[in-house]
């Protein structure tokens, strides 16, 4: 019986999930950074969660710490929600 195809699975499956999750982030550029407003600037790709199509707009973040990770003219992916009407970005990397 071969014992490593259950296991080959399993991580073309887990390749698979990070993949999706990925797909789900949109991509952006920092216009700028607002720490004590804790909002930043993006100019945005479409952002398939929420229905938006590419635009430069303000978004709060859920997370003061996501602000020092990024500068403007930064290229990035990130996660957006809606939250009690407003835009907050909820996660984001940078792209190098
Ligand atoms: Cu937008």
């Amino acid at each position: 019986m071969n014992r490593a195809k259950p296991f080959l699975l399993a991580a073309a499956l887990a390749v698979a999930s990070l993949a999706a999750a990925a797909a789900d982030l949109a991509e952006g550029e920092v216009r700028k950074v607002d720490k004590p407003a804790r909002k930043i600037t993006l100019r945005h790709g479409e952002i398939k969660n929420l229905d938006m199509p590419p635009m430069t707009m303000v978004f709060g973040v859920a997370r003061p710490e996501l602000l020092e990770q990024v500068k403007a003219g930064d290229k990035i992916r990130f996660k957006a929600e809606k939250q009690d009407g407003n835009y907050v970005v909820t996660d984001l990397q940078p792209v190098k």
